[in-house]
């Protein structure tokens, strides 16, 4: 495979290729990198390769003849196949390991490197097939965005690495991070490696590599842990979140329009809805709180009414409402639920509030959707989301309270989700799969 660095920096280039895995390639023949210098291109006395920009603004940027010129040279226009020519850019599509594969299959990468503020645009419409970005930092130049290009697609050539190590590149690239790695000695000072690791367990060592993926893909990569999808087996390593999850419908304390501190009444809508939205998420609990007897009886009373109907079919149907409604508990106060739950699971729940208002409970820390999984999913100890309706629970609860969510913002300046849309959004953001 051959790679040619389009540079007027090619002293940056160059020596990169002395050592290592890339440098071996070069010198066994598997792959070659040459460099073009566009300043070999100008005509003037200057060879002035940049200019300032038309419209103003700071630096000079790369004027376009030199740079289509270097280009040009680079192979004849009628040349088969054509070379794949890529400019490195901060404005451009993030470099990925699905990319570095699919580039791997070109036989000619021309990489084009810019420095000042850039390359003139026209050069991007005439002589670029496509645009790439290394990552969100800012370079100084497109050349250590090449070398990067470069080092991570040659890897991928074939003969360029021994056969072994190029088929553990597939079972690397699927979407989670790696499992922490060890080598002699056994003892560190305080530390010792793992001691399963140190037996001869196959099964068990491949179990807590799996489990030290999946964690540090949650801790470090709330991103690509979003598309995570647990095998069977993941589901004994890590119990998921959801199933410890419990979400709960406040109708006391929350306050009214006015601030005042209120109870509200039941609807059947919301302990209708969000029961389905919860069994659709895999939640272990949904609580009706609220200090009003009658309220709670008429709770129990829907939800026993919901489970009679799977019963009296024979045979008795699941999968049906009946079952979102099984979820359902009432409780007399959120501290009822909170003994609840944590009789339940053996320790006490990281309770959670949501607010429609910005500037509610000020003390707790304020996280993402994304975040709390993340945090959550590491955790052992279930969860309680504390939902509130009227206008939002009560600044009284701040105690209790030990995480808060960002409030679910629309598009536009009004705000009038409902308790059930609300709820529904977030399970999504908190237990979706990204497809
Ligand atoms: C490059 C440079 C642009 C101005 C963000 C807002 C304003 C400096 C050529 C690639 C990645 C690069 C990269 C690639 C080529 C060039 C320097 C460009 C601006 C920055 C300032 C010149 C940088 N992934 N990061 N950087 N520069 N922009």
């Amino acid at each position: 495979m051959k790679f040619t660095v389009v540079t007027i920096l090619p002293e940056l280039i160059e020596p990169s290729f002395a050592a290592g895995v890339v440098g071996r390639a070069r010198e066994a023949g598997t792959i070659t990198v040459a460099t073009v210098n566009p300043r070999d291109f100008t005509t003037d006395r200057h060879r002035s390769v940049d200019d300032t920009p038309f419209g103003g603004g700071p630096g000079m940027v790369m004027k376009p003849e030199p740079l289509l010129a270097a280009i040009a040279s680079v192979a004849p226009a009628d040349a088969t196949p054509r070379p794949h020519r890529i400019l490195l850019s901060p404005a451009g599509t993030p470099f990925t390991q699905h990319k570095a594969r699919e580039l791997a299959t070109r036989e000619h990468l021309v990489l084009v490197c810019g420095r000042y503020e850039g390359i003139d645009e026209r050069v991007i419409e005439l002589a670029i097939d496509e645009e790439i970005s290394i990552g969100d930092y800012v370079l100084s130049g497109g050349e250590l965005g090449a070398l990067v290009v470069i080092d991570a697609v040659s890897r991928l050539v074939p003969g360029v690495l021994g056969e072994a190590t190029s088929a553990d590149e597939e079972s690397h690239s699927h979407g989670m991070l790696e499992y922490p790695q060890y080598t002699r000695p056994a003892k560190l000072g305080e530390l010792d490696v793992p001691p399963v690791l140190l037996g001869g367990n196959h099964a068990a060592i491949a179990a807590w590599r799996r489990q030290r993926s999946i964690e540090r893909t949650a801790q470090h990569r709330p991103d690509l842990f979003a598309r995570f999808a647990p095998t069977a087996a993941d589901r004994k390593l890590v119990a998921p979140l959801a199933a410890r999850t419990h979400i709960a419908l406040v109708h006391h304390p929350v306050t009214d329009r006015t601030g005042k501190v209120v109870t509200t009444s039941m609807t059947n809508l919301d302990i209708h809805d969000i029961a389905r939205s919860s069994l659709t998420y895999g939640l272990a609990g949904y609580h009706l709180i609220t200090p009003v007897t009658v309220q709670r009886e008429k709770a129990e009373y829907i939800a026993g009414l919901w489970a009679q109907e799977n019963q009296v079919r024979t045979p008795p149907k699941s999968g049906g409402r009946g079952d979102a409604l099984a979820l359902i508990q009432t409780a007399d106060s959120i501290d009822t639920t909170i003994a609840a739950i944590t009789d339940r699971h053996g320790v006490a729940p990281l309770v959670v509030a949501t607010s429609a208002r910005a500037e509610s409970f000020p003390a707790a820390t304020r996280q993402t959707p994304e975040a709390l999984r993340a945090e959550a999913t590491l955790s052992p100890n279930p969860i309680l989301i504390l939902l509130g309706t009227g206008w939002g629970l009560a600044d009284s609860l701040i105690p209790g309270v030990s995480r808060m969510l960002a409030p679910i913002e629309g598009s536009s300046d009004w705000n009038h989700l409902s308790v059930r849309s609300a709820a529904a959004i977030l399970l999504d953001r908190l237990f979706g799969r990204t497809p």
